[in-house]
């Protein structure tokens, strides 16, 4: 990885590890089982892939020449306040997607982030409910932090309630998950094609990486066009990411990825080497990443890391 994206991440991933221990309620305020069972899955150890997404993309808005000539020029901590309570928020309601995924009615996973999942250690029971507080705590947080009662920090925050809400939601990431525990299991003619495979990934993965993306640039007062040159962005990230998520269940290795690999072939899964092979899913992966810089050239964005971020996802092995 390149070295100075190496630097940035590691920074920036202590930034929000030590945000999210801050924001997770614990005892006294939640009955101390529950607040473990939170605590254990949030710090397995996962990428933050979108809490890290939501600061790159907030503070390439910020050194934008729009946004620099509305709002004074801010220290990197005054955007670390500003956009870590989304990105902590979307990591909350991501490890809750893992939890409940991870579930004997879902995928039934023994292994997640290199350790066994939730509901092996705590039982079903407080699996579930370790992942209904990770959803319902993240919207507190998002309504809650950053303080303040200017109208403008208020309405800013208003709008990352609703595209976080509508993209964890039916239209959404809950919607992506009924597509594929549907479509899990049938004959491949039944199963579907690539436009469904499509609209399944960029409800059950995408939506999320797009509010990330979108949260980090609204609260750092990203005006419309901005907002919408950072959601095509994230759209052809959140698929290059998929792409290689469905690869990696192919090739990656169980102690690199720290979950059980193989898993989608033997459930009959739609994927992207299942229906277009590997090499051309390799291409298709390859080519969002070319559509995602370009994106970012076209809208002067493309002097923060949200660049390197693209490549970091299409050469992952994790
Ligand atoms: C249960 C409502 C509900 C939704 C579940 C996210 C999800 C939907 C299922 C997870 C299954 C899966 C492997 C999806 C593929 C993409 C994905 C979300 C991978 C995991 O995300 P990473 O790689 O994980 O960012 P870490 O652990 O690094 O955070």
């Amino acid at each position: 990885m390149n070295p100075a994206l190496d630097q940035y991440l590691r920074s920036r991933r202590q930034a929000i590890d030590h945000a999210l221990d801050r924001f997770l309620p614990a005892a006294p305020a939640c009955p101390p089982i529950v607040g473990e069972a939170m605590r254990y899955s949030v710090f397995a150890g996962g990428k933050r892939f979108r809490p890290l997404l939501a600061l790159a993309a907030a503070e390439c808005v910020a050194a934008h020449p729009d946004v620099r000539v509305a709002y004074a020029v801010r220290t990197p901590d005054e955007l670390l306040a500003l956009a870590l309570p989304a990105g902590c928020a979307i990591e909350m309601i991501h490890t809750y997607s893992l939890i409940h995924d991870d579930l004997p009615a879902m995928d039934n996973d023994t292994m997640r982030r290199g350790r066994p999942t939730l509901h092996v250690v705590y039982g079903e029971g407080m699996a579930i409910l370790g992942g209904d507080g990770l959803l319902t705590e993240a919207f507190a947080l998002l309504a809650r932090e950053p303080a303040g009662d200017e109208a403008d920090l208020l309405t800013r925050k208003l709008r990352v309630i609703e595209t976080i809400a509508a993209a964890a939601g039916v239209a959404g990431m809950v919607g992506g998950q009924a597509i594929d525990l549907q479509s899990t299991g049938e004959t491949a003619a039944a199963r579907g094609d690539l436009e469904t495979l499509e609209r399944m990934h960029a409800c059950k993965t995408g939506a999320l990486i797009r509010a990330a993306s979108v949260a980090g640039a609204i609260m750092a007062g990203a005006g419309e066009r901005l907002v919408h040159a950072i959601d095509t962005y994230a759209t052809e990230l959140g698929l290059a990411f998929q792409i290689v998520d469905d690869i990696l269940d192919v090739e990656g290795k169980a102690e690199d990825l720290g979950k059980t690999v193989g898993k989608d072939a033997a459930a009959g899964k739609l994927t992207f080497p299942a229906v277009i092979g590997l090499d051309a899913s390799r291409t298709r992966a390859r080519a969002c990443a070319e559509r995602a810089h370009a994106i970012l050239a076209a809208a002067s964005l493309d002097e923060g890391h949200l660049g390197d971020i693209v490549e970091w996802v299409v050469c992952r092995t994790k």
